[in-house]
């Protein structure tokens, strides 16, 4: 009898808010890119659409008749996929911007675990306040949060509210390697963060720019999941611009199966995640 091979999902951060189309024209902007970008993505074996919207000339935005358009073009393409949208958006942007597209009830959204540096000038605003109030909202709405960390301290942030009851279980965290201010993409501090986690957790791992590959296949190694796209890199190789999401995703699958791993279809990642059971807990 052969064991069960463990089954890996594959999240495509297919937008993102700081990358543009000067950097590389695949970056979808209208709802027609959107769509290429998702389908192609989740066909080649995402099961999670992470989501930040744009308006057709590229402006991130927050605005929730955006992001219905999109989830909607995107649902009707790929009724499957689970779609994620961003309560982080754009540097800049305020708490109740960020907040609108849990309005549309959403089965996950992204809940940024503390403020940090963003690059040159820019800072990412997330006060303890803050955090506390979106998980509330989240879990309102029966919203499963996917906590993002950027550095260790915000895994004890996390950790800290869930404690006192204000973020609830399953807990699943993304754990950003390689921004400019938050922790580096090294195997070094990707092992620190994955054993900083309660070991009923659940992870996934995005690594930026070059450290995107190396911080996956090691996500793997260690029994997390990956996050791939647009948003964390747009390279498949130094010098070489990707042609899309789904050849990032192509490349995972293929290193996936190599180590003896299965990728998860939707389905499956509903189920790994236990989403559910913040479905649940819906109270209005
Ligand atoms: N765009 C970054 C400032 C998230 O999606 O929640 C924040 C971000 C995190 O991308
Ligand atoms: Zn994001």
């Amino acid at each position: 009898m052969s064991a069960q091979k463990r089954k890996v999902i594959i999240t495509a951060a297919i937008s993102g808010a700081e990358v543009t189309q000067e950097m590389n024209p695949n970056v979808p902007y209208t709802l027609e890119q959107y769509v290429r970008e998702a389908k192609g993505a989740a066909e080649a074996g995402a099961s999670i659409i992470h989501l930040h919207a744009r308006f057709d000339d590229g402006t991130p935005t927050q605005d929730r008749e955006r992001f219905r358009v999109l989830i909607d073009g995107i649902r009707e393409a790929c009724p499957e996929v689970i779609i994620q949208p961003s309560t982080g958006g754009a540097t800049g942007m305020s708490a109740d911007e960020r907040l609108q597209p849990l309005e549309l009830d959403p089965e996950m959204a992204s809940l940024d675990a503390g403020t940090l540096n963003f690059g040159g000038d820019e800072i990412f605003v997330n006060t303890e306040n803050m955090i506390i109030d979106f998980a509330a909202r989240m879990q309102k709405r029966g919203v499963m949060p996917e906590i993002e960390v950027f550095d260790k301290s915000m895994i004890d942030m996390a950790l800290r509210l869930h404690r006192k009851g204000k973020i609830v279980a399953p807990l699943h965290f993304n754990l950003v390697m390689g921004v400019n201010g938050g922790i580096t993409g090294t195997p070094r501090d990707l092992e620190f963060l994955v054993h900083s986690l309660p070991a009923d957790a659940t992870f996934t791992v995005s690594g930026v720019g070059q450290s995107q590959l190396s911080m996956n296949v090691m996500a793997m190694l260690l029994g997390g999941h990956v996050r791939i796209g647009f948003e964390d890199n747009l390279m498949m190789d130094r010098g070489v611009l990707a042609d899309s999401n789904a050849q990032f995703v192509e490349r995972i699958v293929r290193i996936a199966h190599e180590l003896n791993l299965e990728i998860a279809t939707p389905a499956e990642a509903r189920e790994i995640l236990r989403i559910d059971e913040h479905k649940k807990l819906r109270s209005m």
